[in-house]
């Protein structure tokens, strides 16, 4: 009888769909069976047979993936035909491949990018197809993902006509991996890259994130830190580099590496790395030489110079732009880019703030064509919120490529639940005023404002060894939120976030709204009970796990909380306006002016710009102190009702996942509560007044939250 009851309930289950365990390995590109009868009916008249041309790799990707997923999809096997027979027949080429698309010839793909696609449903010979269309065969494999999107998030594909073409031009991953396989920020397990079985032992891994990087239009990856090791510019490891370009070739995903700029002295034996010394600019040369025989279509450098102790040209009193375009000339010849990074901070400045901008300023329109400024979306350092880095107004001569972080450095790193695509979308709508209003920072990165071909978006990776990629199940999710944005910043964050969980969980109305709607107000959940109303780096010291607003202890100023904050019996807030370090200034004035007042500044950034009174008043009302109490309990309810709203959801996630996220939104719960009590004690001794009583007092004192130690923390 037992028995019989457990059948049935395993039958039940089933046919529900919900599948008992999910490790995540798969990403958003499950392909499970679409239960939905009527969905999976329609489809599979719809989609009958597969008539791809062209027999390059890529196409046989493409080839393999469509099988594949339309197997798992709607658990038939499609037949690949050469010719149109049926009804139901999707065909996929180029324009070039294919003699019925060849009639077609869209105009506007033509006019479009290389990797763009076009997907069209129409009569052929009174046979119902779908048109699949590429410029070139990875146009081709952009579309087959497209089009498996679509089915898999189950839309309506009785008319189609969609033409996509990427609007930033190298989509990149940067991966702050270790040679020891340890990554910097990292908190999802060990390097993916295993340098010490490479070249020979080629890990099914890396094919599977070729194929989700393609999936979602990332087309480069850059495998090593950005503290650099010049190990990696050794043979015996670019013959490991190559290795993994060949694995990525047909995915359209070109390899890119970090260049320690002192490597020629470390690995090449000269006495200098001066970037005007002959032998040098040779050494480099040599070197690039060498890299594009082994993989011809190396993407180029990524180089952080001059940076917390990396090496770089004002070693040799020489500029950044002197440095990068000693890259730029030896790579030119081979149509490689240098992306050059614009984070730095030396001791120079009054303020961190300002220092990139102090930097580089002065160098617009000293780059080679083939070097692009590689920009952190703010300007201090991916912090929960930030305004704008003011470079992004300020370089009009320069290619400005944008730098997000995916891994959470600063957003709860492994644990907490943080859907980034609204931080990333807050930065590129932001309006620098560059060429007057409209001069958003997204047109600025795209290249329509300056008129650059030479484009870029760049997320630091947060992918580890772990068996789900991204340690949070929902983490994935920013990864998937970079390709896309990259590929389309016009794209909401409720369109990503909408998209991602049905293909990475369910198509269940009810769980997509619930779920949706946490993945939406996470970003502001967390800035409140970290860092509310402009708060910004009071995390611990070093590993930044943790609140540390009292940090005050490291050499330098601005390595410690206290120098961010500034709070004094006086008030809180870094003055920033012409009255302190007129940081402001660096901004185009239609886009500083809303900060400048601090009665009209918008209550996120107050304390960006200004130090203002534990009395000031705030748009709502109430004093800035009442305020700081409000945002603090307000990121704490809101992660104890996104706590509550997924444990209502357990009937539509499978087991493991379900878990997992579970156990984390505890971890996260604690936390929120550990934040919001270390900073407000420690803020109240400075304001000298009482937290309210309508919010839930600390049950620890200041000095016990002081007390915790982490010096294990991961990703240090
Ligand atoms: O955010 C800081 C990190 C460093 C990182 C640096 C950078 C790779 O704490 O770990 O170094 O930024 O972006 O270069």
């Amino acid at each position: 009888m037992l028995i019989k009851k457990q059948l049935l309930l395993f039958f039940l289950l089933a046919i529900s769909g919900i599948a008992f365990a999910d490790n995540g390995y798969r990403l958003w590109l499950r392909y499970d069976r679409i239960n939905n009868q009527q969905v999976a009916g329609k489809y599979n008249k719809q989609i009958q047979q597969l008539y791809i041309s062209g027999n390059s790799a890529t196409i046989q990707k493409a080839k393999q993936e469509f099988t594949n997923a339309i197997q798992g999809l709607l658990g038939k096997k499609i037949s690949i035909v050469n010719k149109l027979t049926t009804d139901g027949t999707v065909i996929a080429g180029t324009v070039a491949s294919n003699k019925i698309l060849g009639a077609l010839d869209p105009k506007e793909l033509k006019n479009a990018s290389d990797e763009a696609f076009y997907i069209t449903t129409m009569q052929i010979n009174n046979r119902s197809c779908i048109l699949i269309c590429g410029n070139s065969d990875i146009g081709v494999l952009y579309g087959i993902f497209h089009f498996l999107r679509l089915v898999n998030t189950g839309q309506d594909i009785t008319k189609l006509d969609i033409l996509s073409s990427p609007k930033i031009k190298y989509r990149l991953l940067n991966h702050w991996d270790n040679l020891n396989r340890t990554v910097e920020r990292g908190y999802a397990g060990a390097s993916i890259w295993d340098w010490h079985k490479l070249p020979d032992y080629i890990d099914q891994r890396y094919i599977d994130y070729a194929r989700a990087n393609a999936s979602i239009g990332i087309n480069g990856t850059v495998l090593t830190n950005v503290n650099a090791n010049a190990t990696i510019l050794t043979r015996p490891y670019l013959d490991k580099v190559a290795a993994l370009a060949n694995v990525f070739r047909p995915y359209g995903i070109r390899v890119f590496l970090t260049a320690r700029f002192s490597a020629p002295i470390e690995i090449g034996g000269l006495k200098t790395a001066d970037p005007l010394d002959a032998a040098v600019q040779d050494w480099w040369k040599q070197k690039i030489k060498e890299i594009y025989s082994l993989i011809p279509d190396f993407g180029g450098f990524l180089i952080k110079a001059n940076s917390e102790g990396q090496p770089g040209p004002q070693d040799y009193k020489r500029n950044h732009a002197q440095g990068a375009n000693m890259f730029a000339d030896a790579l030119a010849p081979y149509q490689g880019i240098v992306l050059w990074r614009a984070f730095v901070y030396s001791q120079q400045s009054n303020d961190r703030f300002k220092q990139a901008y102090e930097e580089f300023k002065p160098l617009d329109g000293q780059f080679k064509p083939n070097v692009i400024l590689q920009v952190k979306n703010g300007p201090i350092d991916f912090q929960p919120r930030e305004p704008f880095s003011p470079l992004f107004g300020a370089m009009p001569h320069t290619p400005l490529a944008m730098e997000f972080q995916l891994t959470q450095e600063y957003l709860g790193q492994g644990t907490h639940l943080v859907f980034e695509a609204p931080l990333f979308k807050e930065a590129l709508n932001a309006d620098t005023y560059e060429k007057g209003k409209g001069s958003t920072v997204a047109k600025i990165v795209d290249g329509t404002v300056d008129n650059f071909s030479l484009t870029a978006m760049a997320g630091v990776s947060n992918i580890g060894s772990d068996i789900n990629w991204t340690s949070h199940p929902f983490a994935q999710a920013n990864w998937y939120a970079l390709g896309r944005l990259a590929w389309d910043h016009n794209l909401s964050s409720d369109q990503i976030a909408e998209e991602w969980l049905e293909q990475t969980f369910s198509n269940d109305r009810s769980f997509v709204a619930v779920s949706k709607s946490i993945m939406l107000r996470s970003r502001e959940t967390l800035v409140n009970y970290m860092t509310p109303l402009g708060l910004a780096h009071i995390m611990y010291n070093g590993h930044h796990y943790g609140p540390m607003p009292w940090g005050n202890t490291l050499g330098r100023p601005d390595w410690n909380p206290v120098y961010y904050h500034k709070a004094d019996s006086a008030g809180i807030g870094f003055n920033r306006t012409v009255t302190g370090t007129n940081a402001l200034e660096e901004y185009q004035q239609g886009a500083s002016s809303s900060w400048a007042d601090s009665n009209k500044c918008a209550d996120e950034y107050l304390l960006w710009f200004h130090h203002v009174s534990w009395n000031h008043r705030m748009h709502s009302g109430k004093t800035l102190w009442n305020e700081l109490c409000f945002r603090y309990n307000a990121g704490v309810d809101s992660i104890r009702k996104i706590q509550q709203q997924w444990n209502s959801l357990e009937r539509f996630v499978d087991a493991e996942r379900f878990i997992q996220v579970k156990q984390l939104l505890n971890i996260q719960v604690k936390e929120a509560v550990w934040w919001r009590n270390a900073c407000l004690l420690y803020f109240q001794t400075f304001s000298k007044m009482p937290i309210p009583s309508v919010y839930e007092q600390p049950d620890k004192t200041l000095e016990y939250y002081k007390s915790l130690r982490f010096p294990y923390a991961p990703g240090n």
